[in-house]
């Protein structure tokens, strides 16, 4: 029987002709057994309030300095090889295979995945290092041993807010056209952590039309059979790409025939042909005071409310082109007028 020591000893691990004892805040000592009747100290690190010892390394819970790693190959000079700074105060630590069970006061179990050695470490400003990372890691914050740099103790380092950048480039992808879908193709690339410029993303968006806010996923292309540029509003397709191939799709939804090329969309204000219309009320909506809305001479099955504050013109009887405007527009509906002033022309009521 020996005994050794007269702090207040916390934890203890034995591992080959060594024991590792925890003495809090007076730090782990390493104890030479290889005599048990009388044991020496080998050497001693700091806080240490729980211990356990995996092969070359000392896992230490350091309560308030979270988990750290030593490299105890050398006992006589234990050297910090990494750490991971619990959200708690660590108090001990198990070691099972590729993972790190630490009891961490009131946060309870913290579980760390021990993984390869961060290598290529070069600090590049004063709140950027970049590394190359163990496979499987992805970018983010990391806590990475730099070993003296500047002269100043690894620790300063470690909490002064240092991010770990992967030096691998990373693809981003905007939205060029602000209709909220990034772009399906490769922006930019750039490398760092939080590296994308604002508004862009690293993962790959799905607008195939970038510069086009009209042309994303959720546009509607409208069947154009009698390729006149206007297209049939209940024939269509909601997708990015344009999906002509043998039938025409245009972005327009207002031909009056769809199968006659000499007909497209039946009203437009004048003086403002973009947009069209496929009904006289939704002209008559967007129209302002003093508009002459053009009307081809066609049937319209709908029943039309005048009720707004303004002059306007329905100036009926165009041939399809808006040319000429001999013929006559009929309507087959009712129509109402509350408010404001609505001049026709070749216009009948059925
Ligand atoms: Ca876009
Ligand atoms: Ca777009
Ligand atoms: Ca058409
Ligand atoms: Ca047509």
């Amino acid at each position: 029987m020996s005994s050794y020591g007269l702090g207040f000893a916390l934890d203890v691990h034995v591992s080959g002709n060594h024991a590792y004892l925890a003495y809090g805040s007076s730090g782990l000592e390493i104890l030479n057994i290889s005599n048990p009747s009388s044991p020496f100290l080998e050497s001693t690190y700091e806080n240490a309030y729980g211990v356990y010892v995996s092969g070359n390394y000392a896992y230490v819970a350091g309560s308030r300095s979270g988990l750290r790693v030593i490299n105890v190959s050398d006992p006589s000079t234990p050297t910090l090889e990494g750490l991971y700074d619990t959200p708690g105060n660590a108090q001990d630590v198990h070691v099972v295979g590729d993972y790190v069970y630490v009891a961490d006061g009131t946060t309870g179990l913290q579980v760390v995945k021990k993984n390869g050695p961060v290598t290529n470490v070069s600090i590049v400003s004063p709140t950027i290092i970049t590394a190359t990372f163990p496979a499987g890691l992805t970018r983010g914050p990391y806590h990475v041993l730099v070993t003296n740099p500047g002269g100043q103790s690894e620790e300063a380092y470690l909490y002064n807010g240092y991010y770990v950048q992967s030096t691998v480039p990373v693809d981003y992808y905007c939205d060029g056209d602000g209709d909220t879908y990034m772009n399906s193709v490769i922006d930019g690339t750039c490398t760092g952590l939080g590296c994308e410029p604002p508004g862009c993303t690293s993962t790959t968006g799905s607008d195939c039309n970038d510069s086009d806010a009209a042309i994303n996923p959720g546009t509607y292309w409208y069947q154009d059979y009698d390729e006149d540029g206007f297209g049939n509003s209940s024939i269509s397709q909601q997708q990015c790409d344009d999906p002509s191939g043998a039938i025409t799709y245009v972005l327009d939804s207002n031909d009056y025939d769809d199968s006659d090329f000499s007909v497209g969309a039946p009203v437009q204000i004048s003086g403002a042909a973009i947009p069209y219309y496929s009904s006289l009320q939704s002209a008559y909506d967007a129209a302002s005071d003093g508009d002459t809305i053009q009307v081809i001479a066609v049937t319209f099955n709908e029943d039309l409310i005048i009720d707004r504050d303004i002059s306007a013109t329905l100036e009926c009887g165009y041939d399809g082109s808006f040319a000429t405007n001999a013929g006559i527009t009929t309507l087959n509906g009712n129509m109402t007028i509350s408010e404001g002033i609505l001049n026709l022309e070749n216009f009948l009521m059925e």
